[in-house]
């Protein structure tokens, strides 16, 4: 069976619990207290190097980090992941353009509702801010022209891009503001098995300090 580590806040880890729920494939879970440093023990340094979450262990002991690597392997075959080597790449581009530009929507939500925010520089909140919301105007614009990211099938690169974007109001960005996000999420939110399950940080009590 899959072992699947795991925090419960992150929307990291959340993305693969949503395709292993649309894939209705089962896992086990194994916690990682990331604010107690758990994520820094050498044990779970052998599964992935950088000490975050998600991780997948793979029934044969084989460990793949990165959400956006998990997504795809566990996608491979699946109506989740075109077959063909440009529906691929286009996948590709988008996960590419999560890490790149949405990962600052998770940064400013994680320290916005962990009461981290006013410990930071303001320059450097107000560039997260300016990098957030270029990445909502550019989503934006693109899925006014087709009903899903990467074409008109729903993709990885859906439920990548929507396990912070849903959530960026809680980052202070107006998802309001963005019609053609607000029709995406109402079409990802519509898939068959579709996890709506988030859990908030409060319930870890270290998870107003700082990571290891
Ligand atoms: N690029 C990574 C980011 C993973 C990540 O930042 N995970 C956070 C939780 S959302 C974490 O475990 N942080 C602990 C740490 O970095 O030590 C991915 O997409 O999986």
């Amino acid at each position: 069976m899959l072992t699947l580590y795991d925090y419960l806040p992150s929307q990291n880890a959340w993305k693969v619990r949503l395709l292993l729920n649309h894939l209705d494939i089962p896992y086990r879970t194994e916690i990682v207290r990331i604010f107690e440093g758990e994520g820094q023990r050498p044990d779970f340094l052998a599964v992935n190097p950088t000490g975050a979450v998600p991780a997948l262990r793979l029934p044969d002991g084989r460990t793949l980090a990165e959400s956006n690597a998990i997504l795809t392997y566990l996608a491979h075959g699946t109506p989740y992941l075109p077959a063909d080597p440009f529906g691929q790449a286009k996948v590709q581009q988008w996960l590419s353009f999560e890490q790149d530009h949405v990962a600052s929507i998770a940064t400013l939500r994680h320290w916005t509702l962990t009461g981290k925010l006013a410990r930071r520089a303001p320059a450097l909140v107000d560039r997260l801010r300016h990098v957030a919301g270029k990445a909502l105007a550019i989503l934006d614009r693109e899925l006014t022209q087709r009903p899903f990211i990467a074409g008109d099938a729903y993709t990885i690169a859906d439920m990548s891009l929507f396990a912070y974007v849903h959530r960026a109001d809680e980052a202070g960005l107006a998802l309001s503001d963005y019609p053609g996000v607000m029709g995406w999420i109402g079409r990802v939110r519509a898939q068959p098995g579709f996890l709506g399950t988030v859990y908030p940080y409060s319930i870890d009590p270290f998870s107003g300090g700082e990571l290891p």
